[in-house]
């Protein structure tokens, strides 16, 4: 499974929730498939992604947080999973594209590749309720709108092959971007306000 491939499925999904992806190769596909004010690229911090969303969660109730991760990263920052699991944001979905690799900066080896550290089962042993491990697009589908129809927060391991895209390149400096990220929140929790 390619994580572009499952980015192209979920794309038209996350028309109305706040996106925050990690780096790298995750960002750019997202961004390949058409920038929206409501995408957040977090760039260098890895492993923080999922704490920007729970952030996001608490502070945003009304709203659906998507965060878009890697097993670099989450790896990096394993205390993340007991904090979500503690604090349990009932408005996020949590997604781990497990390439087996730090494909964005040269693709060297995680310590998933071998199959030894189970990601799915770490989020389980964290205490998070709602873990899905997706090895093929439909199931992909399935776990991410089950999660969606789901009031609770929910974890997805989306098993994927560590490509990326063909080249890098953003337009959309990071301190812009968070400009505009906070612009969209800003009004549209003043739409809410006039509702
Ligand atoms: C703390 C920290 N160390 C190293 C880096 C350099 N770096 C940027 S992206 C990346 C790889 C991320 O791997 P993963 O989360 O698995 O995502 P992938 O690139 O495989 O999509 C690394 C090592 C960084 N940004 N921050």
């Amino acid at each position: 499974m390619e994580r572009a491939k499952c980015l192209e499925v979920i794309y038209p999904e996350l028309k109305d929730k706040l996106v925050v992806t990690i780096m790298g190769a995750c960002a750019q596909e997202l961004y390949n498939l058409g920038h929206r004010e409501n995408f957040f690229y977090l760039q260098h911090a890895m492993g923080l992604a999922s704490s920007i969303g729970l952030g996001l969660a608490k502070h945003l109730p009304k709203e659906k947080i998507v965060v878009l991760d890697g097993d670099g990263s989450v790896l990096m920052n394993l205390g993340t999973l007991s904090t979500l699991a503690r604090y349990r944001p009932k408005n996020m979905l949590h997604i781990i594209f497990d390439n087996g690799s730090l494909l964005s900066t040269g693709g060297f080896a995680s310590h998933t590749t071998s199959g030894l550290t189970d990601l799915a089962m770490m989020a389980r042993g964290a205490g998070i309720e709602h873990v899905a491990t997706a090895v093929n697009p439909l199931q992909f589908g399935e776990a991410v709108l089950d999660a969606f129809e789901r009031d609770d927060f929910s974890f997805i391991v989306a098993k994927v092959q560590a490509i990326g895209p063909d080249k890098f390149g953003m337009d959309l400096h990071l301190a812009e971007n968070a400009f505009r990220f906070r612009r969209y929140i800003q009004e549209k929790k003043q739409q809410g306000l006039k509702e």
